[in-house]
C-alpha cells in the first residue's frame, strides 16, 4: 500500500550551513529544538541554526519512556515542570502536529511507610504550588490499576501520589513537531554535523568548528544532554555533571491492560502501556559512568525482578527490545539553565533521567535567557553557580529513578 505514498512534502528543510547566524544551538534534541522554537515564537529571533551530530531526536529525546508529570517538591522545579506540563496540554494545536499527549494519570506507589510520609509532603507542597496532585489509598490504586498486586508480601502498596493530568506523549513527534515549526520559521536544522570545537575571543564565542566547517554566531546555546561536559570543555569551562546510561525495554504487544503510568520507586521500576500494546518498562541508571547507548541483559533481569512482585503478569511476557541513552546527572538531580563564563554562551543540561517532560518549559525558559541575556523567573534558580554557593535544588526523590 505504501507505493502510493509519493510526493510528500519534506517536514523540514535540510540546508547546508550558512557562514554565520544570530544564534547557534548545538543539539537537536527536544530541548534544543524547543529553545529554537520559542526564540522564534516569543522573541521573533529566526536567524537560528540548530546543529546536530546525528539525526534530530536521535539522542535521549527519541530513547525515553515518555513520562510527563510535575509532582516535584521544590518550588523552582514545580514551576518549570508544571509550565512544561501545561504547554504539553496544547502542544499539538500550537505546533499543528499531533504529539499524542495523553494525560492518562500517573501514580507513584508508596511501598514503605517512609515513602508514605514523603509523598504526603509532596502533595502538600504541590497544593501550595498550584500543581494538582493527590494522595490515594491502596483500594483506589487497585481500581486504577487492576493488574496490580497490592498485597506484597515484601512491598505491599500503601497508597500512591497521584497526578491525574500526568501521562505520556509521543517522543519522536515532539522533536518532529518542533523541528517542522522551526524550519517553517526559516531556521536551519543541520543534521550529520558534529561540533568539534568552540572558537572564542575576548571572553565571547565567535562560532563553532564543525564537521561541515566553521559556523559563526552572535550567541551560542549548548543543549547536548549526555555530551554537555565534552562540549563545555571545548568552550573552556567545566560542568558539575556526569554521564551514565539509562536503559529501558518494551515487551511484546498485548491487549490493553493498564491505562495509567505507574512508578514504583522503592523497588526501582516503572511501567506504562504504549498505544501499540507494548509494556514500556524501565529501572535505575547504570551504576558506572559510560557513553554506551545500549541495553544489557543484567538490566532486564534487575528491572523485571524489581517489578514482578507488584505486577505478577509481567513474568509471563516476552521482552521485545531494549536500548539505552546517555543522561547527564547533576548532584542535586536538577537541571542547569544558565549563563556561562563566556558572555554570549548559554547552557541547558543536567535534565538527567527526567527531561522529556520538561521540554516545552525548558525551551521556553532557555529562549528567554538567550534572547534577553538574563534568566527569567523560570530559569533563575537553575544557574550554574548554585553548586559553588550550595543553593541546591534537591530533587533526588522526585526524580523517581534510582541513580
Ligand atoms: P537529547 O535528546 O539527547 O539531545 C541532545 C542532542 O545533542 C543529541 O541528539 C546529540 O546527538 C546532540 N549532540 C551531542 N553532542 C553533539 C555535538 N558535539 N555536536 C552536535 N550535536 C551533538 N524523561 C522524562 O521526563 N520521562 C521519562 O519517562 C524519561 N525516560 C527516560 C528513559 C530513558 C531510557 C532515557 C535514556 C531517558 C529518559 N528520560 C525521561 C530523560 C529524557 O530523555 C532526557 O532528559 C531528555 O530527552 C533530554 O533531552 P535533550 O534535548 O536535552 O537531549
Ligand atoms: O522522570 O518521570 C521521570 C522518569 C520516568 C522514567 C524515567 N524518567
Amino acid at each position: 500500500a505504501l507505493r502510493y505514498h509519493q510526493g510528500w512534502d519534506r517536514a523540514w528543510a535540510s540546508p547546508a550551513p550558512k557562514s554565520s547566524y544570530d544564534v547557534v544551538i548545538v543539539g537537536a534534541g527536544g530541548h534544543g529544538l524547543a529553545t529554537a522554537y520559542y526564540l522564534g515564537k516569543n522573541y521573533g529571533i529566526t536567524n537560528v541554526a540548530v546543529i546536530e551530530k546525528g539525526w534530530l531526536g536521535g539522542g535521549n529525546t527519541g530513547r525515553n519512556t515518555t513520562i510527563i508529570r510535575s509532582n516535584y517538591l521544590q518550588d523552582p522545579s514545580a514551576a518549570i515542570y508544571e509550565k512544561a506540563r501545561a504547554l504539553y496540554e496544547d502542544l499539538s494545536q500550537d505546533l499543528n502536529y499531533n504529539v499524542m499527549f495523553s494525560p492518562r494519570g500517573l501514580l507513584m506507589l508508596a511501598q514503605t511507610h517512609h515513602e508514605v510520609r514523603g509523598y504526603l509532603r509532596t502533595v502538600h507542597a504541590n497544593s501550595l504550588q498550584n500543581v494538582q496532585t493527590e494522595w490515594i489509598g491502596p483500594e483506589r490504586v487497585k481500581e486504577l490499576v487492576p493488574i496490580i498486586n497490592i498485597a506484597g508480601p515484601r512491598y505491599p502498596v500503601l497508597g500512591a501520589l497521584y497526578q491525574a493530568r500526568g501521562g505520556t506523549a509521543r517522543h519522536d513527534a515532539v522533536a518532529w513537531g518542533y523541528a517542522r515549526a522551526c524550519s517553517a520559521m526559516g531556521m536551519d536544522i543541520i543534521q550529520q554535523c558534529e561540533v568539534k570545537g568552540v572558537r572564542s575571543e575576548n571572553g565571547a564565542v565567535t562560532g563553532v568548528e564543525t564537521t561541515k566547517g566553521f559556523i559563526g554566531c552572535k550567541k551560542l546555546g549548548i543543549v547536548v544532554a549526555g555530551h554537555s561536559g565534552q562540549v563545555a570543555d571545548m568552550a573552556g569551562f567545566r560542568l558539575p555533571v556526569e554521564a551514565v546510561a539509562l536503559q529501558a525495554l518494551v515487551s511484546e504487544p498485548i491487549k490493553p491492560c493498564m491505562d495509567v503510568v505507574v512508578m514504583a520507586n522503592t523497588v526501582h521500576g516503572y511501567m506504562s502501556q504504549s498505544d501499540k500494546g507494548e509494556m514500556v518498562i524501565g529501572g535505575g541508571t547504570d551504576g558506572f559512568n559510560n557513553f554506551t547507548q545500549r541495553g544489557s541483559f543484567h538490566h532486564i533481569e534487575e528491572t523485571l525482578r524489581a517489578l514482578v512482585e507488584t505486577f505478577p503478569m509481567i513474568s509471563r511476557l516476552k521482552m521485545l527490545r531494549q536500548w539505552g541513552g546517555i543522561v547527564d546527572m547533576t548532584g542535586d538531580r536538577s537541571p542547569i539553565i544558565s549563563k556561562t563564563p563566556l558572555g554570549n554562551c548559554f547552557i541547558n543540561c543536567g535534565w538527567g533521567t527526567g527531561g522529556f517532560k520538561a521540554i516545552p518549559g525548558s525551551g521556553w525558559a532557555m529562549a528567554e535567557l538567550m534572547a534577553k541575556g538574563e534568566p527569567g523567573p523560570l530559569a533563575a534558580d537553575f544557574n550554574l553557580w548554585r553548586f559553588r554557593e550550595g543553593q541546591f535544588i534537591d530533587e533526588s526523590v522526585a526524580a523517581g529513578v534510582a541513580h
